[in-house]
């Protein structure tokens, strides 16, 4: 029986109240249950240690504090809490709980922790969050409500809030605005409107004035989030079935909500090091000899590169875990080859398996032999059509069906294949209208942590890709436990990130879908996602050579730089178009390897506490406007994006125009990252089209002219950024020294930088076989101070002396002093912009003094 919306509502409409639709059968447990309930009159409750609980007959709501800064709601329409269980949430974070001190008035019932206020309003209901001080963060809008078994979530969406998360979601960074489906799908040839698409990640970020707050609607089934679509003041959320459970993360900073994040779902693991180089891959590289020909061109044509993937052509009649032998006839000879060559092999083992009776075909037969496939209702294994013709489809929420899945990947990992892409795991199904699995395909759920029980394909359907890469992941650890795994996912869910790196999917080679990768991956890191990438040069279609070279130029600053095509389309490959072309694309990717010091040590910082390596602008700067409204919600600096919190890449948010563009850049130092000249801010009119760049006088107004050769790239006064000399793959050992770039900053910026090292394959690092200094700067008087720290770690460095590279000093007047002795050089040499000096490390620390 439905309710009168209670008072505070009134000034709402009710549309989103019926805004969810009846639930089909399928959506099922909850469907025989009367349609409409609103969660809006208390009929009791209790204090918890850590919460609280009020009742509304024999409906609750629980709110307990994990932490004093995150929250997690469980609203249960019957009388008990559903199954206390997650794929995505880690039991230790689930298990966590902090005291809090009621806080009851005649008003309300609530608690506060050290940093947030909970009140949940006697007449209606409603839940507001608070901090300490007591500004709202978060509110109702609507009573929770519930239409069979399905239910949602309204908060009310202040005008000056902003929305990020939901993984790689098409459309702009910022969520307001939009309405978004969940529910993971194979989306060839997506557009900017096409929605759902691949990834179900149920994680927002709210932001508003400084402050940020992350949201976890922790649920499998298909979710959908709307922010301000419906009605313009309200955000809501919902599920068409299974439990309604969110957590509720406080930053104020946005930085912290993404470490809250983390916590909760699980950090990135520390990747290969060679999966941060130039990856080349197409649909799909035959027979034997092209694979070699294109690897060896990179090596007479001197593009650095690291790995070569093989789709789904090398296989036998698409069958996974198969090598067609006719166009691969010494395939173990053929990686042994790569790999002398310094190629990592990437190969693609699709999860749909041939159902190919007595052909003795062994993923199919002991796959049967173990019973580890999903079944149709009537209790016989699902067979659908997938590349191989009738496929099977293994059952990832049994750990053994997991297990025997990881045991799939022996062979090729014993003839030297380094890194697995699991594709097509939404699950895409050729043969259904739907695309994928009927919604009634049995998953006989069997997992540590779960209840053992059967569950819908409804209920699994947007984890079922995630914990295929999981599968793969703990499989190929399984084999080899101290060499690090590299998984590629398209589909996943929130905590995938724990197993797999990902791909945007099937993009297409147009400018505009260049210009929508970047708040693809932006998102995506807000998400849990750093290891991420989109096809460079784009999917479907062939890019012009502008195109791809353009998109070379961009993606080297990204984390996975991974050049992938389709069937059909003509060459892709960095040397396509001319000498001229390939000259400036050789030219980036060779930058982005004399950077792998610096994306190493973000990838190292990204294991440790969640932070992506690719962020948007109001991750590092919340403050760089007056109202401290997020910068890249400016069209001006749309375009933007941080490689972690030094590099500030400034594409032209209009890639294909040959006009010039204005790049908005936080207010303080900043330097161009190819001259080390420092920047000027443009004066004259800045931005017509963005009026408010004018009134911002905390924000630094750059006139770029776009050309092909050139990327605009700024560094942050009061960086020190690692760099090391040019190699043609990770593998090699570098020569020479090792390069910092001290850029002076302004009054009262810090100046400071950090290195990571290890072996790059192995979990020695564990152990303490790993070197990490950190550098500091001052600048006394007109003279740069420079503190190297001693090695810290076993792994031996590969240089024996540090060049430095100082920016904004002017030019050394007098003598280089290390440690108090005169340097070897004696003095600095002269750059265009800076000067440099070169002396010994021997990993003891050094102070270096330059007048
Ligand atoms: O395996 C072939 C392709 C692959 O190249 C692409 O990256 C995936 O997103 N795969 C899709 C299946 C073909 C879909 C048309």
């Amino acid at each position: 029986m439905m309710r009168r919306f209670p008072s505070f509502f009134a000034g709402l409409t009710a549309a989103v109240f019926f805004a969810v639709q009846p639930s089909s059968v399928l959506y099922g447990q909850g469907a025989s249950a009367p349609a409409l309930f609103a969660f809006d009159r208390a009929t009791g409750s209790s204090a918890l240690p850590n919460g609280v609980v009020v009742r509304d007959g024999d409906a609750s709501e629980e709110i307990t504090a994990l932490r004093d800064d995150v929250l997690r709601v469980r609203v249960a329409r019957g009388k008990a809490m559903p199954e206390d269980a997650s794929w995505a949430v880690l039991a230790e974070a689930r298990r966590s709980s902090v005291a809090v001190t009621q806080d009851v008035t005649s008003e309300h019932f609530g608690f506060r922790t050290k940093m947030l206020r909970v009140e949940i309003e006697k007449k209606t209901l409603r839940l507001t969050i608070r901090d300490i001080a007591g500004n709202v963060l978060q509110q109702d809008a609507l009573p929770v409500h519930f239409d069979g078994a399905a239910f949602r979530v309204s908060k009310a969406m202040p005008l000056d809030e902003h929305y990020f998360g939901l993984g790689d979601k098409t459309g702009p960074l910022d969520r307001r605005d939009q309405a978004f489906s969940l529910w993971n799908t194979d989306s060839y040839r997506f557009q900017e409107s096409t929605d759902p698409i691949y990834k179900a990640i149920p994680f927002f970020m709210t932001y508003k004035a400084g402050v940020a707050l992350g949201v976890l609607l922790d649920n499998t089934w298909r979710t959908s989030f709307d922010f301000g679509r419906e009605l313009p003041d309200v955000y809501s959320f919902g599920a068409v079935d299974g439990p309604l459970n969110y957590y509720v993360m406080y930053g104020p900073a946005p930085k912290q909500v993404v470490e809250d994040y983390a916590w909760l779902t699980g950090k990135p693991p520390m990747p290969p090091m060679w999966t941060l180089g130039f990856q080349q891959s197409r649909y799909t590289y035959t027979p034997e000899s092209r694979v070699l020909e294109v690897a060896q061109r990179f090596r007479t044509d001197r593009i650095p590169a690291d790995a070569i993937y093989l789709d789904i052509g090398f296989q036998d009649r698409n069958r996974p875990f198969s090598v067609d032998r006719k166009l691969f006839p010494d395939f173990a000879g053929m990686v042994a080859h790569l790999k002398e060559e310094n190629f990592h092999v990437v190969a693609i083992t699709d999860l749909h398996i041939a159902k190919a009776q007595g052909e003795g075909y062994q993923p199919y037969d002991s796959g049967m032999a173990g019973d580890h496939f999903v079944k149709s209702a009537d209790g016989s294994v699902y067979s659908g059509r997938v590349w191989p013709g009738p496929s099977v489809f293994p059952d990832f929420t049994q750990q053994q069906t997991r297990v025997w899945w990881g045991t799939l990947y022996r062979d090729f990992q014993h003839i030297g294949i380094d890194g697995f892409w699991n594709d097509m795991n939404e699950p895409s199904v050729f043969s259904s209208p739907t695309k994928t699995m009927p919604l009634d395909v049995v998953h006989r759920i069997d997992e540590p942590g779960f209840a053992k029980r059967t569950a819908t394909h409804a209920e699994i359907h947007d984890v079922y890709g995630m914990e295929n890469s999981r599968a793969t992941f703990d499989g190929l650890l399984a084999l080899e436990p101290d060499t690090r795994p590299f998984v590629l996912t398209r589909a996943t869910y929130a905590g995938g990130q724990r197993y797999a790196a990902t791909w945007t999917g099937d993009n297409s080679s147009t400018w505009n879908h260049l210009r929508m990768t970047t708040p693809m991956l932006e998102n995506l890191g807000l998400s849990g996602f750093s290891y991420a990438g989109a096809d460079v040069g784009g999917y479907a279609g062939t890019p012009t050579p502008e195109l791809l070279t353009k998109w070379l130029e961009v993606a080297a600053f990204q984390p996975i730089d991974r050049d992938h095509s389709e069937l059909g389309t003509g060459d892709q490959e960095p040397w396509v178009g001319g000498a001229e072309q390939e000259g400036i694309r050789r030219r980036f990717i060779e930058e982005r390897y004399r950077l792998m010091p610096y994306l190493y040590t973000l990838a190292e910082e990204t294991s440790r506490t969640g932070m992506p390596m690719v962020r948007p602008l109001f991750l590092e700067f919340p403050d760089a406007a007056p109202d401290r409204h997020p910068l890249d919600v400016d069209m001006a600096s749309s375009a933007e994006f941080l490689l972690g919190r030094n590099l500030l890449i400034a594409p032209s948010p209009w890639p294909e125009q040959l006009d010039d563009y204005f790049a908005e850049l936080p207010s303080r130092e900043w330097y161009d990252y190819w001259t080390g000249k420092r920047v000027e801010a443009s004066s004259g009119p800045v931005n017509l089209a963005q009026p408010e760049s004018l009134l911002m006088k905390r924000t630094v107004a750059v006139k770029l002219h776009p050309e092909l050769a050139t990327l605009p790239v700024f560094v942050r006064g009061g960086a020190i950024l690692p760099v090391e000399p040019l190699v043609q793959s990770t593998n090699e050992r570098p020569q020479g020294p090792l390069t910092l770039r001290v850029y002076r900053g302004g009054e009262g910026d810090d100046c400071a930088g950090s290195l990571y090292l290890d072996d790059g394959k192995t979990y020695a690092f564990r152990k303490g076989d790993f070197l990490r200094m950190q550098f500091s700067c001052s600048t006394e008087g007109d003279g740069l101070w420079l503190h190297v720290s001693a090695h810290e770690g076993s792994f031996p460095a590969w240089w024996s002396e540090i060049r430095v590279e100082a920016y904004g000093w002017g030019a050394p007047q007098g003598r280089v002093l290390v440690n108090g002795r005169e340097a070897a050089g004696g003095a600095a040499t002269a750059l265009p912009e800076g000067f440099s000096v070169t002396f010994a490390d021997d990993g003891k620390g050094e102070d270096v003094q330059l007048r």
